[in-house]
């Protein structure tokens, strides 16, 4: 299937914000769940909800279970927490729902501010200073070597991969962000695409494990995360890549502000053109979006114009490529 425009849902999202998607010719949203809602009769009845407005579920995640410090640091309670993985991953392939995320980030994204960019004409962006991120404090009660981080990743897709392919939900493996090393005493699992390569032969090239390809991600890290458009081909070309956030940044590392699609230093056309023409089968987003306005419509008054935007980009690679 061509990319396919997607905007993230909470189970919250009134019935107008699900109107107000559709309305801009979205077809599909991510849905984030909570723990407690990651039943079938729950998913099921956010279905039937969502269908009423033509919206179709691309894919699930649960942040808990997405990003858990117990199972990435090998931690007491990891093997509960991979069984309640595995029981997602049942509750998502009964329900039909392709595909969940996972990002080895125990700390989450990183970054030092939220600030008016020199690039966002008032509007509040994520900033990253590297030094800053660096000489952050331990996030756990000790420093980790790298080995132990892909130690506890095979450890879980070990446990995990048989539930995903019994279940047929394949799982998008985001980057670290920012893609750097080793941070908070914690070394990256993804932070270059030879991390990628490594972690696909961790699953044993399972079709289960794919990735997230996160252009903001390798924009941040530049030269030193990948060749953006050699990845788009040949990860296309292997059907890898399940999901797209389309994001851009004033800069490489050190030293980066979070901007519009339009203001950053990469290129989104030539990107949105080389995912076309890759045949990327993949859902994509915008990934983050400046802090909402107050009345303003919330996460998803907020990401709507960038979604327009790259909808537009998507539109007019889609005609100039001839792939109508
Ligand atoms: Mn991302």
């Amino acid at each position: 299937m061509p990319l396919r425009p997607q905007m993230t849902i909470a189970a919250a999202e009134p019935e107008e914000g699900l109107s107000f998607i559709r309305q801009m010719g979205i077809e599909y949203v991510s849905l984030m769940l909570k723990p407690e809602e990651l039943t079938l009769p729950f998913l099921s009845a956010q279905q039937e909800r969502l269908a009423k407005h033509h919206l179709e579920i691309s894919d699930v995640f649960c942040t808990p279970l997405q990003k858990n410090k117990k199972i990435h640091l090998g931690l007491p309670g990891r093997d509960e927490e991979i069984t309640k993985f595995n029981r997602m991953l049942e509750v998502l392939g009964k329900a039909g729902i392709p595909f969940t995320s996972i990002a080895w980030q125990p700390d989450g994204i990183l970054r030092t501010d939220w600030r008016v960019g020199e690039h966002t004409r008032g509007g509040v962006s994520m900033y990253c200073d590297q030094a800053e991120v660096l000489s952050k404090p331990l996030s756990a009660q000790r420093e980790y070597r790298e080995e132990e981080i892909w130690d506890n990743f095979r450890y879980f897709m070990d446990r995990v991969l048989p539930t995903a392919e019994k279940y047929h939900v394949a799982m998008a493996l985001h980057p670290n962000d920012p893609p750097l090393a080793c941070m908070t005493g914690v070394p990256s699992l993804i932070w270059n695409t030879q991390c990628y390569e490594k972690a696909f032969a961790c699953a044993q090239n399972s079709p289960m494990l794919g990735m997230k390809l996160c252009v903001g991600c390798w924009l941040e890290a530049g030269a030193a995360f990948g060749d953006l458009m050699a990845d788009i081909e040949k990860y296309s070309a292997q059907g890898k890549i399940l999901c797209v956030h389309f994001r851009n940044v004033s800069a490489p590392l050190p030293v980066f502000e979070e901007t519009l699609a339009e203001d950053g230093y990469g290129d989104m056309y030539a990107i949105m053109k080389q995912l076309v023409s890759c045949g990327c089968d993949a859902v994509i987003s915008i990934d983050h979006a400046f802090r909402p306005l107050p009345g303003m419509g919330g996460m998803t008054g907020a990401a709507a114009y960038s979604t327009g935007y790259m909808k537009g980009l998507l539109d007019a690679a889609r005609r100039e490529l001839g792939k109508e």
